[in-house]
């Protein structure tokens, strides 16, 4: 007999490479892991039949000559399958996307792309081998794909998502439904939950970061908390939160952390205290604990090990132009053809800011035919300037509050620098280091 699996706390990734691999090949049964993780709850009910899957228990005492894994290289993640497989010497293939060289199933071999989902690779192997999926098949794996790349945006995400995306489209995928599988809070418990967390939850700046913590006490564990975490961070957009539930009845704290930000590494940050998880979602799960005095300890904790945020300093242009107040608007617009600029701080005889000048002011002057006239009649003056210490955030307030492009930085009296958008999309395209 031939079989496949997937990592125990199947997800939708794994559920939608379990689908791909029932049809590239159709001799192996699937089988089920025993725990389902939330977040592919609905989905997993929903298309129970499309998978025919069978029990782990069921393999107690077949002859297995083939296996294949499918989104993890990791033993303890397929244990529960092993734990019944006896009297048998199968071959293993492995389909992952993760560490592939960390691989610690022996005897495995193991294929994949760096791709943002496991369904992403098989999917190639399935448009190579030009197999048909019907539309609810395509749907499935297509949510897959949604799940591990946050629909198409995370770092990970690589052309390959995208065509095997295409090509499920093509298939008759609904994103309709792909889109109500994403939204993970359906339990009535969750939405309390969303709710209480939503009142208590406050943000602090530290270390310039805006970081978002909560504090809730739960009588017992409910399920699907990430997802409220998720939702909450969705509606708050800090550059990192941390939310702590605690069950007093049985002292245990439950910590659920997420980031936007490179510079705040969860993983780094939990892994100290035994817990782990990813740069950008990490948790913790401590026994024996005093709730309220934990949470202290780790906000101190917190102002010592986070890394200062980038500020308006470490990103502006440090070159800058400047022109002053009494050129010609003619040659000022020569001046900043010549330099590709697309404004200019504008300075007074004592070397001053006294105004910015656009290529917006020069065209009013251009209509006005008074091209001669200086700078200092055209140029904006009440130009807003700030310092260095500015963090990215307000930068970015800043600049749509006012409509600027250009936000001049001032220090001591004197220009230092500059911050457009360019500067500050290219942060941004960094992942808001
Ligand atoms: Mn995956």
């Amino acid at each position: 007999m031939n079989i496949a699996f997937g990592h125990s706390n199947m997800d939708m990734d794994c559920l939608g490479s379990l689908l791909l691999v029932k049809k590239l090949f159709p001799d192996y049964r699937l089988v089920k892991s025993n725990l389902i993780h939330p977040a592919a709850r609905k989905l997993y009910t929903l298309y129970e039949d499309y998978f025919d899957f069978l029990h782990p228990e069921e393999l107690q005492g077949e002859g297995i000559d083939h296996i294949i894994i499918v989104d993890t290289c990791t033993a303890v993640r397929v244990k529960e399958y092993f734990n019944h497989i006896q009297h048998s010497d199968p071959r293993i293939r492995i389909f992952d996307h993760h560490n592939r060289e960390r691989c610690d199933i022996l005897g495995a071999s193991v294929e994949g792309g760096a791709y943002g989902a496991t369904v992403s690779y098989l999917g190639k192997l399935a448009m190579a081998r030009g197999i048909s999926l019907k539309p609810e098949e395509a749907t499935i794996a297509l949510a897959g794909i949604y799940a591990d790349t946050g629909r198409l945006t995370y770092e990970n995400v690589c052309r390959e998502d995208y065509e095997v995306a295409a090509y499920l489209l093509d298939m008759g995928a609904s994103l309709r439904l792909v889109k109500s599988f994403l939204d993970n809070i359906i339990e009535d418990d969750q939405i309390l939950v969303l709710n209480q967390v939503l009142l208590v939850a406050g943000t602090s700046i530290i270390q310039g970061h805006k970081i978002l913590l909560s504090y809730l006490d739960l009588e017992e564990q409910v399920r699907g908390l990430a997802a409220v975490v998720d939702k909450v961070m969705d509606v708050e957009n800090p550059d990192a939160y941390f939310a702590f539930f605690f069950i007093p009845r049985k002292k245990t704290m439950l910590l659920i952390a997420r980031s936007q930000k490179v510079r705040i590494d969860l993983h780094e940050l939990l892994y100290v205290y035994g817990g782990g998880g990813h740069q950008s979602a990490a948790s913790l799960t401590l026994k024996q604990q005093d709730g309220p005095e934990f949470y202290r300890q780790f906000l101190g904790y917190l102002e010592n090990s986070l890394k200062p945020a980038v500020r308006a300093r470490d990103i502006m242009s440090r070159n800058v132009h400047t022109i002053r107040d009494n050129l010609s608007l003619l040659d000022a617009a020569l001046f900043l053809e010549s330099k590709d600029l697309t404004g200019v701080p504008v300075v007074n005889d004592q070397g001053i800011v006294s105004g910015f000048l656009s290529l917006r002011d020069i065209m009013k002057g251009r209509k006005a035919s008074q091209m001669h006239s200086p700078v200092k009649a055209y140029m904006t003056k009440n130009v807003i300037v700030s310092d260095g210490q500015l963090t990215m955030r307000e930068v970015e307030r800043i600049f749509y509050k006012h409509h600027i492009a250009h936000l001049p930085i001032v220090e001591e009296g004197k220009l230092v620098g500059v911050v457009t958008h360019w500067d500050y999309l290219q942060y941004k395209k960094a992942f808001s280091q």
